[in-house]
């Protein structure tokens, strides 16, 4: 079996097996853009797959965007992300979301400038992993988001966290501790928020695709 003893070994063990050959440079696709951040929330108990159709279908109507969804039909709104599951409670959290983004930051661009993870902490229906998730890829901050995911590959490992929080700094300590070995894979062209999403989304890849640790 893999020793690891840190969230560095993890990511040398991920790194090994090109798991991102396929994927987008940062992973998640669109990332940086308001289509993170509505496919941050849609993700939440359900598979990416049925978040890709609700994407789809927003797009396809023109209203991907942080005004239209603001001010959308609730029951056309309802009918484009039904695909992505628990449509009443998402429809009406993430307009409600839009909203205050506009009240409280103007246009989506001062939101990914300025937000913080107590503000989005205290909108309805976001926990650590949604905010983390808009942190890190909708805003480009240097925040690691925690899923079931690696909860359960580093069970496999013989690790338990107590906490969300608990893992998250496990995770970001190991990172932090060997940053210059890790930038050195990347001829130090790599940005730490950089190293966050290409470990979350080697993690994911890693589980979804069922691989073994041995
Ligand atoms: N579970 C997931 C995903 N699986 C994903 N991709 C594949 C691309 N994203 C972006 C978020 N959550």
């Amino acid at each position: 079996m893999n020793n690891i003893n840190n969230s560095y070994d993890l990511f040398v063990f991920l790194k090994n097996r090109n798991l991102l050959e396929n994927s987008p440079l940062y992973w998640w696709p669109s990332y940086g853009g308001f289509e993170t951040f509505v496919g941050a929330i849609l993700t939440q108990n359900t598979k990416w797959e049925n978040v890709e159709k609700s994407l789809s279908n927003l797009k396809k109507h023109e209203v991907l965007n942080l005004e239209k969804i603001a001010e959308i039909n609730m029951e056309l709104f309802i009918k484009l992300i039904t695909p992505s599951g628990f449509k009443n409670q998402k429809s009406k959290r993430l307009k409600q979301m839009c909203k205050n983004i506009i009240e409280d930051f103007g246009t989506f661009e001062n939101f990914q400038e300025n937000v913080t993870r107590d503000w989005l902490l205290e909108q309805i229906g976001i926990g650590p992993e949604s905010a983390d998730a808009i942190l890190c890829y909708a805003c480009k901050q240097e925040e690691f988001v925690v899923d079931s995911y690696a909860n359960k590959l580093l069970q496999k490992f013989g690790y338990e966290f107590e906490s969300y929080e608990d893992l998250k700094s496990w995770i970001e300590f190991g990172i932090n501790e060997n940053l210059d070995k890790i930038s050195g894979f990347y001829e130090y062209e790599i940005s730490l928020n950089h190293i966050y999403c290409r470990l979350h989304g080697k993690i994911v890849e890693f589980m979804k695709n069922k691989h073994d640790i041995e």
